[in-house]
């Protein structure tokens, strides 16, 4: 079965070798998966194609060799490119995540197949309208945020005035009521705001530099995982 129709993006890690301190990506993201993440993107500004591949295999290996190639998502962040390229080398690939500017939503389903998760970035202005006009039919969850201000994306929630816009929980809760679609929230995202966020109602949270920066990234996979599942006990994956 396809892994489209049974996702879960509760705990889903963003990662790529420049967020981590000097710590292999791929021990990131098993450290990760091993602690319980639920889906892993790879988002890369500065890695080539080959790079991306590379990590890309080396990812769905691990994944493969926890044994939950059926529940752990693997996506690629733009790069419908690589994401091709991998599959034609025979790597399993889930899908791809992209932003407003990137490749359209239509055409990497096109692309893509019926079977991958196409994921987007909500816009940052006029959100709730947005959300509620959107047609959703190609786009399995929306990405939302940021929580707070971060260095990892100081560009996340720039407005037209070149001001950082971050999201209340208010919002969050609201965007979770409006969106006919899963949503998850990340950007500055710490272990603190994961009882308020979960209690928004939205599918997940997202994070970099909580797991892939932190002293003992598994500790701090797994304590976030945790305290998820605490503060949201019936999570029920929802389903595009
Ligand atoms: N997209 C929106 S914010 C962000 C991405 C990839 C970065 C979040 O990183 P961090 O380190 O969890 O704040
Ligand atoms: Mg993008």
């Amino acid at each position: 079965m396809s892994i489209r129709k049974n996702f879960d993006i509760s705990a889903y890690l963003v990662v790529g070798p420049e967020n981590t301190k000097g710590q292999h990506v791929v021990t990131i993201i098993k450290d990760a998966v091993d602690a319980g993440f639920t889906c892993v993107q790879i988002r890369s500004k500065v890695a080539s194609a080959y790079e991306l591949i590379q990590l890309t295999r080396q990812a769905s290996d691990v994944i493969a060799q926890a044994g939950k190639s059926d529940e752990v998502a693997l996506l690629v962040n733009d790069r419908l490119d690589v994401i091709l390229a991998a599959r034609k080398q025979g790597i399993k690939v889930d899908g791809i995540h992209v932003g407003q500017s990137d490749i359209p939503v239509k055409v990497c389903r096109e692309y893509l197949g019926e079977d991958s998760i196409v994921g987007l970035s909500a816009r940052a202005h006029e959100l709730f309208e947005y959300i509620k006009t959107l047609d959703v039919s190609q786009v399995d969850y929306f990405g939302a945020g940021p929580l707070h201000e971060t260095k990892t994306k100081p560009d996340c929630g720039l407005d037209w005035n070149g001001k950082v816009v971050t999201r209340s929980f208010v919002d969050i809760s609201k965007l979770a009521k409006l969106s006919p679609i899963p949503v998850v929230v990340g950007g500055g995202v710490k272990l603190v705001d994961i009882p308020p966020l979960a209690q928004t109602g939205v599918d997940g949270f997202f994070v970099v530099s909580a797991v892939a920066m932190a002293d003992d990234p598994k500790l701090a996979a797994a304590n976030l995982v945790k305290t998820w599942k605490l503060n949201k006990p019936n999570q029920s994956i929802r389903k595009a």
